[in-house]
């Protein structure tokens, strides 16, 4: 077997994009969380700002749980491809902007002295909704996580992302360095607000004066980013090496469509993102919004009534019966609950979005997205239920169905009484709420609702909506998803 690596890439087709710059130059960037959604999304951007002859903004990868990127990418000196695939077409191109990745568990304290190297001006997220040790319903740091608590315990070891970057900063106040920017690429709304203030609470608990030279010098700009990428399956590794004759055990598949919307506020050197494509802006809340409540809304719609329904992927649960239609109603809900941007027209981004979700090259799993769900419905449907609500629209048909879709989900069945994993890291929470509600519907709907970290206190208290809430659920349980969505009448 030969592996993709500097000394192979003259075995890659002629077709694809191989680095044409020179690969040896400092690591301007360190990116926390290096997995298949940063390689085919910011390590592309930085690659193309390399390939434009913007030097010193190679990247250094870390992986802040399991060694196993380290694995793929460490013996292919860092490269990987990124297969950009749509209906029949396909594009390769081979990406060489990560220099190497390090296992943080490994050796915390080489990942924080990376971190407070002079050449890093920019530190990059992508560490998943449940990375930042939030809250979810408050978006606050959860000072009962076990993470936190060991960071807050011996900072120098840090455990978390927050206790990464806590540490990092503070190795870099004391040795007299200037900070990174932090640029949280996760789908939060307001994610550099809320990256900022987990990172200062953690720092309060460990040391006041740090805290609040973090708050006086470090940038924290919020970003947008938007490509989907699925998990990259054995049969893609194989199929690229019988074709290739070349293993690449960190290969990405993606779709055409990539976006990244970037708060222009950096407190070091910030890289030319805008000549690469990037929309830099001052309000890149507005276009989170519009990205978490129509396309990530809509996602985890397909994934959980999809995924209860018997579909494997996003396209198929798209041409089920009546999905489009409730993916349209979820988007009629959500767009009412928009502000207007300068520059987007809802109509055609939907009509996009729609595009997008039937293309069935990327084989996008339902479970793939059911993943975390107490992590990110709030986001995706639960700030939207409360807004519509709050302007009096009466309640949202669709998003409360697939709320039900979400609770149904969570007893581990499918329509065909397959089982699944509830993969969350609350699934032993929402389990124990069903388990005492002994078969009582109503009971499993008023106790799931009853887990304030996901519902918060308002909405349970919400009449109507539960009234609502509780009907769905109870025509699903009698039925099943697949009926329900077929026969859901729009508004
Ligand atoms: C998906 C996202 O897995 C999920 O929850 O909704 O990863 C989605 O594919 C991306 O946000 C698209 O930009």
């Amino acid at each position: 077997m030969t592996r993709l690596a500097s000394s192979t890439l003259t075995m890659v087709p002629p077709e694809a994009r191989t680095p044409c710059y020179d690969r040896a130059q400092p690591c301007g960037v360190l990116h926390l969380g290096t997995g298949a959604f940063h390689r085919a999304h910011q390590a592309t951007y930085f690659d193309a700002l390399l390939s434009a002859g913007h030097n010193g903004w190679m990247i250094c990868g870390a992986s802040l749980r399991s060694p196993a990127v380290s694995r793929q990418m460490n013996p292919q000196d860092g490269l990987f491809t990124v297969l950009i695939r749509d209906g029949g077409e396909e594009q390769v191109e081979i990406v060489g902007s990560v220099a190497e990745v390090m296992v943080a568990p490994e050796n915390p304290s080489a990942l924080v002295s990376a971190l407070a190297h002079s050449d890093v001006a920019l530190v990059t997220l992508t560490v998943t909704e449940k990375g930042y040790c939030l809250d979810p319903a408050t978006g606050a740091l959860n000072l009962d996580d076990e993470g936190v608590a060991g960071d807050i315990a011996d900072i120098a070891s840090p455990q978390t992302a927050p206790g990464f970057l806590v540490a990092g900063l503070a190795a870099r106040k004391a040795a007299g360095i200037a900070p990174f920017t932090v640029l949280s690429c996760d789908n939060l709304p307001d994610n550099g607000k809320r990256t900022r203030e987990a990172v200062l609470t953690l720092a309060r608990a460990v040391d006041p004066a740090l805290a609040t030279w973090i708050e006086d010098e470090v940038a924290f700009p919020c970003s947008m980013v938007d490509r989907i990428v699925p998990a990259t399956t054995e049969e893609d590794l194989d199929n690229f090496e019988s074709a290739t004759g070349l293993r690449d055990e960190a290969l990405v598949k993606t779709e055409p469509f990539t976006q990244w919307v970037v708060e222009d506020d950096f407190c070091n050197r910030r890289p030319p993102l805008d000549e690469v494509g990037v929309q830099m802006t001052n309000d890149v809340a507005s276009w989170e919004l519009v990205k978490l409540r129509l396309l990530n809304g809509a996602h985890s719609a397909l994934a959980y009534l999809g995924g209860l329904a018997g579909h494997h992927y996003v396209h198929q649960a798209m041409a089920a019966p009546g999905f489009s239609r409730l993916v349209e109603a979820l988007w009629d809900e959500a767009e009412a609950t928009l502000k207007p941007i300068d520059g987007f027209d809802a109509k055609n981004y939907r009509a996009q979005l729609a595009q997008r979700f039937t293309n069935s090259a990327l084989e996008h799993r339902t479970h793939q997205i059911a993943m975390d769900g107490s992590q990110k419905i709030p986001q995706r449907w639960l700030n939207t239920i409360r807004a519509y609500r709050e302007a009096d629209r009466g309640v949202p048909k669709a998003l409360v169905m697939a709320l039900a879709g979400w609770m149904h989900w969570q007893a581990g069945k499918n329509d065909a009484g397959e089982t699944h994993i509830v993969d969350d890291p609350l699934a032993a929470r929402t389990a124990a709420a069903l388990r005492e509600a002994a078969g009582d519907r109503m009971r499993e709907v008023a106790n799931l609702l009853g887990i304030s970290a996901i519902f918060g206190e308002a909405l349970p208290a919400d009449n109507a909506f539960v009234q609502h809430l509780t009907e769905a659920y109870c025509s699903i349980g009698e039925t099943s998803a697949a009926d329900a969505v077929a026969t859901f009448a729009v508004p």
